[in-house]
């Protein structure tokens, strides 16, 4: 498995979309409520870090719902890219259906699990 291909990934939105989208060892924002995506909106999946949701498919400020599926680590989603300003957490098979209840709603725009907050820049986040 190369770096690229175990890195930052994002998808088109589809209307399958939901929490079993994100697979075993990622994070993943949606850009609705309940694991799900928007209309015409998408979401961003990490399995190490990802410095900017600008980089995928109408993602950045608009992640409404946030899941670590992760095995171990705790994951951190954060409001500017680059691991920039407030942040909010879950630890392993966790997450907030709703990013209201901790005021983050259509805020996120960089995501890590805890390991990797230090790689920002690297190639693993991108
Ligand atoms: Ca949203
Ligand atoms: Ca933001």
């Amino acid at each position: 498995m190369t770096l690229l291909a175990a890195g930052a990934i994002s998808s088109a939105p589809s209307a399958q979309a939901a929490q079993s989208d994100c697979a075993s060892g990622r994070a993943c924002v949606w850009s609705a409520y309940d694991y799900h995506n928007d209309f015409l909106q998408g979401w961003a999946a990490w399995t190490y870090c990802f410095d900017d949701f600008n980089d995928g498919w109408n993602i950045n400020d608009k992640g409404s719902s946030f899941y670590n599926n992760g095995n171990s680590e705790t994951a951190y989603v954060y409001q500017y890219k680059n691991a920039g300003g407030p942040r909010i957490s879950r630890p392993p098979k966790s997450g907030y259906k709703d990013l209201n209840t901790v005021h983050f709603n259509d805020r996120a725009s960089s995501g890590y699990f805890s390991s990797r907050i230090n790689d920002v820049g690297s190639f693993a986040c991108r």
